[in-house]
């Protein structure tokens, strides 16, 4: 039904079409606007929709009506027919008065970039949450905007368009069937949620996690298939993740290290969709680290970097530790450019995913980090005290080991909150103990290698 409807036609042409104006936020200079151009043409790429012209028109005032001026909306239409485009893509969000406004001076369908956006998201969703909130978006958008949908819709059918009262009680009548398919949704959505809670419940004080962020296409996937050695999918398309995904870091640690995966960020985010991946973002965002992801090869690398950072302060994740990852160092021409990040960034890890090397060094970085995070143990366990050394083998990360004529010494890290309920306790050395300098000495003292070791 309506659902089907709102889609894009997949063979249309596109011509894309913006504006340079000092009170357009996001469309203030040239740059600006050509920034956003491109990136609106990678969306449709996405999409498979061929581009054709492209138009941008120079305004001191934004027309309330229609926001560029009629004549040269006129003029886009001639053009935009003459060359067979059957679709006008606008790089910002139009309001259902624009749409239809510009739909009746132009006769062509009228898109915005919320659409396009909820159009890509609504492909590639998985999960049933992501599908939910992403079917809850779009018809938040096209309930204002129906009556102009309305009129496409009309002559796509029968080629005849609406008459005047029977389009008005159609009308009336989708939003009233929208409206309660919304509530519906949001019920099912209340209902998935808690049992996700639940999940998370019982993750909580179980594991570490550490969440994957960033802008869309930075390399997120790939860098977690990578580090995981797993099989998510990775494209050279916006939005390829929509749904947040789970995967052990190093089953070795204890407890065991989880990465995330998560939906890219991107510049002028639907409101909509902002809420709605608010719930799967979440859990994301609850995670004890945050690796930041960022395209260096871009030459927006920075303006990507600013929205994810605002995206991330917009989620209440402003203060959380995190980690910053400049990756496709290989596409960079200039090797200065690394050079130049790592002076601004000194923590940070300039990176290509495809390096053996590079993930090796960021899987070790990121492991020791939660091994930091934990308390150390020192202990001293006799040899006939079996159940002792299975314990200290299955609940603690182990970081050195010497064997002594009367037991075996252990240094071991681990949260305290798991220590207390192991009967380790009684094994624990004093602090100053001698034979402590001496143990570690004669092992290799914290070396994180077993830990490390290809799964
Ligand atoms: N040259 C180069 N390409 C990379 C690198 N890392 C990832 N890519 C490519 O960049 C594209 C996007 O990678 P993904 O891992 O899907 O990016 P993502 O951040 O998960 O993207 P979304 O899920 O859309 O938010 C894919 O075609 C990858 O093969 C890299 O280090 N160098
Ligand atoms: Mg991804």
């Amino acid at each position: 039904m309506l659902n089907n409807e709102f889609h894009i036609s997949k063979q249309a042409k596109a011509s894309i079409i913006s504006l340079v104006c000092s009170k357009f936020p996001e469309h203030r200079t040239e740059v600006e606007t050509q920034r956003s151009l491109n990136e609106l043409r990678e969306l449709l790429r996405t999409l498979n929709i061929e581009v054709g012209y492209q138009f941008i028109q120079n305004r001191k005032d934004i027309d309330s009506a229609t926001i560029l001026g009629s004549g040269k909306l006129k003029e886009i239409a001639e053009k935009s027919k003459e060359e067979g485009a059957t679709l006008l893509v606008f790089d910002f969000e139009l309001t259902a008065s624009q749409i239809r406004n510009i739909r009746s001076l132009t006769d062509l369908p009228v898109v915005d970039r919320v659409h396009i956006i909820l159009e890509i998201f609504s492909e590639h969703a998985r999960t049933r949450e992501a599908k939910i909130q992403i079917e809850i978006a779009r018809m938040q958008y096209v309930l204002p905007r129906l009556a102009g949908f309305w009129s496409h819709l009309g002559r796509q059918r029968g080629g005849i368009g609406v008459r005047g009262g029977e389009g008005e009680k159609q009308i009336e009548l989708d939003r009233r069937i929208i409206r309660q398919r919304i509530e519906f949704l949001k019920k099912e959505l209340k209902l998935l949620a808690k049992s996700r809670e639940q999940q998370k419940k019982k993750r909580q004080n179980q594991t570490m996690t550490a969440a994957l962020v960033g802008y869309t296409n930075a390399g997120k996937s790939s860098i977690m298939n990578r580090l995981c050695r797993i099989n998510i999918k990775e494209e050279d398309k916006l939005f390829a993740t929509l749904d947040t995904t789970f995967r052990t870091l190093n089953p070795d640690t204890k407890p065991p290290m989880i990465l995330i995966d998560t939906v890219g960020f991107i510049s002028n985010l639907p409101n909509t969709l902002i809420d709605g991946f608010k719930t799967t973002l979440e859990s994301a965002l609850e995670a004890d680290l945050l690796i930041v992801v960022c395209d260096i090869s871009d030459p927006n690398y920075k303006k990507q970097l600013q929205v994810t950072h605002d995206v991330l302060e917009e989620l209440g994740a402003g203060d959380k530790m995190k980690i910053s990852v400049f990756n496709k160092k290989d596409l960079l021409n200039d090797p200065i450019k690394a050079k130049i990040v790592k002076r601004i960034h000194p923590d940070s890890f300039v990176v290509s995913s495809f390096n053996q090397e590079d993930m090796k060094k960021l899987r070790k970085h990121i492991i020791d980090y939660f091994l930091e995070q934990q308390d150390h143990y020192d202990l001293f366990i006799p040899y006939d005290e079996g159940a002792a050394h299975g314990t200290v083998a299955s609940h603690c990360n182990v970081m050195a080991t010497v064997n002594h004529e009367k037991g075996i010494f252990y240094r071991v890290r681990i949260p305290d909150f798991i220590f207390e309920q192991t009967p380790l306790t009684k094994y624990v050395m004093k602090p100053n103990d001698p034979r402590i300098h001496h143990f570690l000495e004669m092992s290799d003292s914290e070396d994180n290698e077993a830990i490390l070791s290809d799964q």
